[in-house]
């Protein structure tokens, strides 16, 4: 759990905790927006998520998508998807811990 975030940490005051979460989460969203215009459908949610090996369940996805789509529109805006993984941090870093066993993936996450 730590060493995901060591990277990040290494470089912030505690201030910047929030600036931290944000940077990682806009980094998730801009590897979902897979066509690049800002917003987040289904299709890419699920493919990118699967892509990512992020262990989120088909529950968990509908549930982004319809608590989170808060103006309806079907897909999720930076904003919406940001607001949504606030509120929901603890199940987030579950499945954020869970892509820590893909080194991969967490090799470029930390910036390296
Ligand atoms: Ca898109
Ligand atoms: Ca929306």
């Amino acid at each position: 759990m730590l060493r995901w975030v060591r990277g990040f940490v290494l470089t912030s005051s505690s201030d910047e905790k929030d600036k931290e979460s944000n940077c990682r989460y806009e980094y998730l969203f801009w590897q979902l927006d897979r066509d690049g215009d800002g917003k987040v459908d289904i299709v890419e949610l699920q493919e990118g998520l699967g892509k990512l090996h992020f262990s989120l369940g088909k529950d968990e996805q509908n549930d982004l998508l319809s608590a989170g789509d808060t103006n309806k529109d079907n897909q999720l805006d930076f904003e919406e998807f940001m607001q949504y993984l606030k509120n929901h941090e603890k199940k987030m870093k579950l499945a954020f811990t869970s892509l820590d066993k893909n080194h991969d993936v967490m090799g470029r996450w930390g910036g390296k």
